[in-house]
């Protein structure tokens, strides 16, 4: 079973991930996971942080000569920006935070709750998601990742993309969009709330090509792929909302226009669907068609003209602290959030063709896909 977990504080002196359940035999390529950091650390609307760091990880253990063995694999990244023992400590709670609940919950101040509560820590997520998406191109399956909408912004995004035209289009634009003409519109909302000491939140779409029918399964509630994506994809920072598909929109359709037909082509032997409202699981098990995952993120709540808050020494109103802090985190969000999806679709492959090497597992994959074709 795959399973990960992260350490360390946003000014820490370091963060770190350990993964157990990585097969052996997988080509583990450092600069492909340290190329996806560097995006995280892009996109317009960022704070001054990235400028101080350069995020890229070192291999503690499980890779010997860029091979995993099928020990458990530990990630290292120094923060150049260690600076948590003289960071000040904080009494105004930023509303939308952890800031209130984890002080109350922990029993100690903000400046711990805000540290390991930061969105820094989605560097470790990205780090172990790439080595998944690594895993996951062994066996055709790619996943991309586009910004859909900041602030009232909307780009017009046809259903049937690929994950390669998404890569393709989306290349140079500094808002992970693949609409040239909402690029711009997005960036001018950006300045916007730039100038005015505001955030902006948005929304985006994970797309996962080549996945195989029978990822998840509809017999558990624990075993269903959407649910298990919604959960992880909820658990990353700022996002309130996970569609599957067509989403919150299918509400207004009626059934009629809401699933998807099935066809069976004599000559590939294979099932397919001609539309994909169901966002590739039926049952909560993929049907062969695209994955495809929308997230929703909230503004970032450090406001540069802060809300109301309390003072948690005196109780008195005061408006809530303000700390360096990005204007819009929607871009780099959007590829963490393929980071996270890619997590849920390796360790959903790893329970279903799962072995102790990759020889082992794709031994069992091609043998499923035999047994496909044969009916
Ligand atoms: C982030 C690093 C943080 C923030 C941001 C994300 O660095 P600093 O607090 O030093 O500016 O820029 O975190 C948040 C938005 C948050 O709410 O904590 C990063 O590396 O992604």
């Amino acid at each position: 079973m795959l399973k990960y977990m992260t350490t360390g504080e946003s000014h820490g002196q370091y963060l770190a991930a350990l993964i157990e359940g990585v097969p052996s035999g997988l080509a583990v390529d450092l600069d492909y996971i340290n190329g996806m950091l560097r995006h995280r650390q892009q996109g317009y609307g960022r704070g001054g942080r990235q400028k101080i760091e350069q995020d890229q990880v070192q291999i503690l253990g499980g890779v010997v000569k860029g091979v995993s063995t099928g020990a458990p694999i530990g990630f290292l990244l120094v923060n150049n920006d260690f600076k948590i023992d003289k960071m000040p400590e904080l009494f105004r709670p930023r509303p939308g935070h952890a800031d209130l609940v984890g002080s109350i919950k922990y029993h100690q101040g903000i400046r711990p709750v805000l540290e390991r509560a930061s969105a820094r820590e989605t560097a470790m997520r990205v780090a172990v998601g790439s080595l998944c998406r690594l895993f996951l191109k062994e066996f055709g399956i790619e996943v991309e990742n586009h910004v859909i909408q900041i602030g009232p912004v909307k780009a017009d995004v046809s259903d049937d993309l690929t994950a390669e035209e998404i890569r393709r289009r989306k290349q140079g634009s500094e808002v992970s969009c693949i609409c040239r003409d909402a690029e711009k519109k997005m960036m001018a909302a950006i300045d916007e709330a730039r100038r005015s000491k505001d955030t902006l939140g948005g929304r985006f779409e994970v797309r996962v090509s080549g996945v195989p029918i029978g990822l998840g399964s509809y017999v558990h509630h624990e075993r269903k792929l959407d649910a298990r994506i919604a959960q992880h994809a909820m658990s990353m920072q700022s996002v309130k909302a996970v569609e599957i598909g067509a989403g919150v929109s299918l509400a207004e359709t009626f059934g009629s226009k809401s699933h998807d037909e099935i066809f069976f082509d004599k000559e590939k032997k294979t099932y397919f669907h001609k539309t994909n409202r169901a966002g590739g699981i039926e049952g909560g098990t993929s049907n062969g068609a695209d994955i495809v995952v929308r997230m929703t993120m909230k503004p970032i709540s450090t406001l540069g003209q802060p809300l109301a808050s309390v003072n948690m020494q005196t109780k008195d109103a005061e408006k809530a602290d303000f700390e360096r802090s990005d204007f819009c985190a929607v871009p780099a969000g959007s590829l963490i959030g393929a980071s996270i999806v890619s997590v849920v679709i390796a360790e959903a492959f790893l329970e279903k063709f799962g072995g102790d090497s990759m020889t082992e597992i794709r031994r069992n994959f091609e043998g499923y896909l035999r047994q496909i074709q044969n009916g």
